[in-house]
């Protein structure tokens, strides 16, 4: 085969490819085959010196006009397919212009949230926040708070007892309440003394819409000299104004608890019902919803932990923070705030 021949083969050749595509590796093997260093196309551009003059020039000629027309065809070939590959997958692609779904947001547990307000209410009157055990002794939830065995206050706060002993110390209980944090604060710290304890109780409770077996409470406890009934009420009144508004009602009441001398209770008024509802089941009736105990630490207590009670007074307060919570949120069953139903608890 001469030359021009060896030009119309090829050409040949590239107009059947062309027709028809062939895979990216045929055709790059094709391309080698005629471009490349060794390729036919190559070998008869570099030859074109060993022809002829009269050969030369139209040898030349339609080998370039050849390459060239060639080199363009196969570069509009690829776009093409390369077009047709984009085409093909956009077709189950993404579209990066739809929104993304919302992340569902977690939050605290209305009962985390109320007890962090309460905190932080208290942290601004001048109360630090401590912890204490919820596995006491006997001898801190009722011995040294006065109630001692047998005495019927204990019957209002039965509970769940450990077979275990501490420092060969029994027995041992769930705590019922957090005033035993009182005894360990006031032992172990001098006056005068501002604390906040928040923690978890355990009563062997029968439960309703205002009673569960495992509550939270935070206890308040002040001795300083000087203290006075005067200065409990107007904490706890700015607690309440703060907490709940100044449009809700407050009753501060008597009440009766071993370790306090005189004891109160405060109570909030109904959300649940006008006040006079026998069926409502938050306040039965009452119009009111008790929040907390009080009252002026005993002067026994004083004493015992080493202070003269003629010179040092003081003053405590155990609140429930679910009661306080179902205030706040108009959560008219305390046994949903436990329940872990994400639909009752992500409303709040
Ligand atoms: C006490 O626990 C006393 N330690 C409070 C106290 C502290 C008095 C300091 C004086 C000085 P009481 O048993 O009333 O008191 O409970 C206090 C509060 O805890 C109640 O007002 C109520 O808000 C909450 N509470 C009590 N029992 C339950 C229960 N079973 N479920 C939910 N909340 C409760």
């Amino acid at each position: 085969m001469n030359a021009i021949e060896q030009i119309a083969a090829i050409e040949a050749e590239a107009r059947a490819l062309l027709a028809a595509p062939a895979s990216e590796a045929v055709l790059v093997t094709w391309q080698n085959g005629v471009f490349g260093k060794n390729g036919r196309l190559t070998v008869i551009l570099r030859g074109l010196g060993t022809l002829p003059p009269e050969e030369r020039k139209s040898v030349g000629a339609a080998a370039n006009v050849l390459k060239l027309s060639l080199e363009a065809a196969l570069a509009r070939l690829r776009e093409s397919q390369k077009a047709a590959s984009l085409a093909a997958s956009a077709a189950d692609a993404l579209d990066v212009t739809l929104p993304g779904r919302p992340l569902r947001r977690g939050r605290l547990h209305p009962v985390t949230q109320v007890r962090r307000e309460i905190l932080d209410i208290f942290a601004r009157l001048g109360f630090a926040t401590v912890e204490g055990p919820e596995v006491e002794l006997d001898e801190y939830n009722f011995g040294r708070l006065r109630i001692p065995e047998h005495h019927p206050a204990r019957d209002m706060w039965d509970t769940f007892w450990l077979d275990e002993e501490v420092d060969g110390r029994q027995p041992l209980l769930l705590r019922t309440h957090t005033s035993p944090m009182q005894i360990r604060h006031i032992d172990t710290h001098e006056p005068p003394i501002r604390v906040a304890v928040p923690g978890r109780c355990y009563r062997y409770e029968a439960t309703d819409a205002t009673h569960e077996w495992m509550l939270e409470q935070v206890e308040l406890l002040a001795i300083d000299e000087g203290l006075s009934l005067a200065n409990l009420k107007g904490t706890l009144q700015e607690f309440a104004r703060q907490m709940f508004g100044p449009e809700r009602r407050v009753l501060m009441r008597n009440s009766y608890f071993p370790f306090v001398e005189p004891g109160v209770e405060l109570a909030v008024d109904c959300f649940a019902c006008p006040g006079d509802n026998p069926a409502c089941p938050v306040c039965r009736g009452a119009g009111w919803l008790e929040i907390m105990g009080a009252g002026m630490v005993h002067p026994e207590i004083i004493a015992a932990a080493g202070y003269d009670p003629a010179r040092y007074t003081g003053f405590a307060a155990g609140m429930g923070v679910e009661r306080i919570t179902m205030l706040k949120f108009g959560i008219t069953d305390i046994r949903d705030l436990h329940a872990n139903d994400l639909r009752f608890l992500s409303q709040f």
